[in-house]
């Protein structure tokens, strides 16, 4: 096997010391075996071409590589898979100065774009805490989402065009840049939040929006949950926000505590909403606050003086995940429609709390959005799999909530291996039968992440 990946890619770019394999061949997730074959560095799309053909001839599975900030295990190779890394294919290779796309590799960092638009004063819209290191390829094939998805929407939403390898190695050049194109199924979509599992995404044309006006960050202490909601709806009556975040006061001492930030308020308040808007609108939402004081849903609040300061407030949110890693934390990334969130959220407390007495539960996320970041946090006394396997046994409590609301169970962190048990409260028994139908299509050898979305 070795001598043939070397005769497709140059010695060095082929690795299976048992460093590399670790490195390359998992995500951020912590719960699942890795232990790939080998991992490849291609710099061409021929060189990914080639593989994919080895691959359908082997019968080897290839598992897609980014930049493996992924929380459902859809970069994890267990299964003596080769893990094909996007590492090299890291240049934006063109850029249209009237139509705004710049076309990429698949392995340019996310933050690397939002830096070239700027450089241009172009915006490139979607943004989480890791822009630094996650990768176009990754976040097209995941659908990325974020912070700023109120306001711009999903990485879908910014893909004007994709080349991907399928799994028969046959290169497709989808939609190519085109504002209309009505000729029938519009495939590039297929492939946006496909995990790799019908062919990899090797370049990707992303489109890039006018900058932004001066933003102005606040910060409002509620008390009761469903207020957070009512907050949201005067917000949305007044002005255009660019995000509306929230996190629970649990949240916020992890969070402070980990980067050593100040408390955002003086006095602590069950629940924080995040609010981004246009700077020009800060008195109108000074307004808004003392209205919502007035009605008894916000108990006091910060408004960002200067972007530093905006920075700050914003790394109250943006730093959670990271501070509650070292807990090892049970993720669900749930949404239900915005109109359903207080009942939602008061139907899954009542479940977790009676299931986990004896756990720290965390609650934050894209609220705006409808979508809740839920993580259950590992005692340090407990082991690593008992924990695992005890949130995973409740799990379809929660998703029966999920599916009862018409929610989804993995709302932008894909489903990978953590959740492809559970994608039936998603989606009928007609959706997964034809999805599985588009794979056999794509992918009939089986070898695009095997093992990823449902059970290969
Ligand atoms: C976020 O919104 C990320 O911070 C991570 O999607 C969420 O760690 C999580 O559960
Ligand atoms: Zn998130």
């Amino acid at each position: 096997m070795i001598e043939a990946l070397n005769e497709i890619f140059s010695s060095n770019r082929v690795k299976t010391d048992a460093d590399s394999l670790a490195h390359w061949g998992r995500d951020w997730t912590r719960n699942f075996k890795v232990a790939p074959r080998a991992v490849v560095f291609p710099d061409t799309v021929e060189e990914v071409t080639a593989l994919v053909r080895w691959a359908g001839r082997t019968q080897i599975g290839l598992v897609p590589s980014g930049g493996r900030t992924g929380l459902s295990g859809g970069a994890v190779a267990g299964n003596g898979e080769v893990v094909v890394s996007f590492d090299r294919m890291n240049r934006i290779l063109a850029f249209d100065p009237v139509d705004h796309i710049a076309r990429c590799q698949a392995g340019v960092v996310t933050q690397q774009l939002q830096e070239y638009a700027k450089a241009r004063d172009l915006f490139y819209p979607v943004d989480f805490a890791s822009a630094g290191s996650s990768q176009i390829g990754g976040n097209v094939s995941t659908n990325a989402g974020g912070i700023k998805v109120i306001r711009y929407g999903m990485t879908r939403n910014w893909v004007a065009g994709l080349k991907v390898v399928t799994g028969t190695g046959e290169v497709l050049d989808l939609n190519r840049g085109l504002v209309k194109n009505a000729t029938g199924y519009d495939l590039r979509h297929l492939f946006v939040g496909a995990e790799g599992t019908l062919g990899f995404v090797v370049e990707a044309e992303m489109q890039l929006a006018p900058l932004p006006d001066p933003q102005s960050v606040m910060v409002l202490g509620v008390p009761r949950l469903p207020d957070v909601l009512a907050v949201l709806g005067r917000f949305r009556e007044i002005m255009p926000i660019s995000a509306f975040e929230f996190f629970s006061e649990l949240a916020l001492q992890k969070v402070t505590a980990h980067r050593k930030l100040k408390r955002p308020l003086a006095e602590a308040a069950a629940f924080y909403a995040l609010v981004e808007f246009d700077r020009a609108n800060a008195e109108a939402a000074l307004t808004l606050f003392e209205d919502c004081v007035e009605k008894g849903w916000v108990t006091d609040a910060v408004l960002s003086q200067s972007d530093a300061q905006a920075k700050d407030l914003w790394q109250l949110r943006e730093g959670i995940s990271e501070s509650i890693a070292p807990y090892t934390p049970y993720k669900n990334d749930v949404s239900v429609r915005i109109a359903a969130v207080p009942r939602f959220l008061e139907e899954v407390d009542a479940v977790v709390r009676a299931a986990y007495p004896d756990f720290e539960v965390c609650w934050y996320g894209h609220i705006g959005d409808g979508n809740l970041h839920l993580n259950i946090l590992k005692p340090a006394a407990l082991d690593g799999t008992v924990f695992y396997e005890r949130c995973h046994h409740i799990s379809p409590r929660i998703f029966e909530i999920v599916e009862r609301h018409g929610g989804s169970i993995s709302a932008e962190h894909g489903v990978g291996l953590l959740k492809r048990d559970f994608l039936a409260y998603t989606r009928s028994p007609a959706e997964i039968a034809a999805m599985r139908a588009l794979k056999q299509v794509f992918d009939p050898h089986g070898i695009m992440n095997p093992g990823k979305l449902f059970p290969s």
